[in-house]
């Protein structure tokens, strides 16, 4: 196995590179195989064309319409440290995960992502309560050798929830209003170590979120859904 690196990872992350099968799809979605998470994230395969794969990000909102947003731990192999939305992941190679129907494949995945990095139970997250807005399709280098290249499901979730981080998976969380975000954001430009964001939850912001955050307060979100079009970023 072409093991770059993976000797220097953590064990817990590294477990689930090679666990973890990903949906390999074509750039309108169409399923095209499977391979390891590990196999799937190598820049040298993003550049060879031969790793798009399927993803989500969840946006959970509290009944006060704040963001909840996560920190990643400093293990994660892509993207440490940096703040994004409440949970991203990727729909697994298995039934459960591909079911198309309703996007369920999608909100299965999320559901159990929400219990294994936030500690959200099942019931807090039902997978009938996710709103499909769109999918997105980027690419974005992490460092020399990992990278994401994704067609990425945004789901929105409005809940009152009890959290447990995990460690493995989270450094740290907050909830955001529109004005806090904002700050963040202010920050991040400016160049504040503290404050570096994900380039996908920076690409949805930029793009969609101010936009749909309002039409979730005024209860017009639905007709904002689309879910014919891949929005190529
Ligand atoms: C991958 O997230 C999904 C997106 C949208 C970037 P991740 O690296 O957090 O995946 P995982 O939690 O499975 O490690
Ligand atoms: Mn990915």
């Amino acid at each position: 196995m072409g093991t770059v690196a993976a000797e220097t990872m953590d064990p817990v992350q590294k477990r689930l590179m090679f666990e973890d099968e990903c949906i390999l799809v074509d750039e309108d979605d169409g399923v095209v195989g499977h391979d390891s998470k590990y196999n799937c994230h190598l820049m040298e395969n993003i550049n060879a064309g031969k790793a798009l794969h399927r993803a989500f990000s969840v946006f959970l909102f509290n009944r006060n319409y704040e963001l909840l947003l996560q920190k990643r731990s400093a293990t994660k192999v892509t993207f440490p440290l940096v703040w994004t939305n409440t949970c991203c992941s990727h729909p697994l190679y298995r039934e459960s995960e591909l079911i198309s129907d309703n996007n369920l494949g999608v909100r299965n995945a999320a559901q159990r992502k929400l219990n294994d990095e936030l500690g959200i139970v099942a019931e807090d997250a039902p997978v009938d309560q996710f709103t499909c807005l769109g999918r997105i399709l980027y690419k974005a280098p992490s460092d020399g050798k990992w990278g994401e290249h994704e067609l990425d499901y945004l789901l929105f979730l409005v809940r009152d929830v009890s959290l447990k981080p995990n460690p493995e998976e989270v450094a740290d969380v907050m909830y955001v209003n529109k004005e806090q975000l904002k700050e963040l954001l202010r920050k991040a430009d400016a160049g504040d170590e503290d404050v570096k964001l994900s380039p996908w939850f920076r690409l949805v912001v930029d793009n969609f979120l101010f936009d749909w955050w309002s039409k979730l307060e005024s209860n017009t979100l639905s007709a904002a859904a689309n879910m014919d079009q891949i929005h190529k970023l």
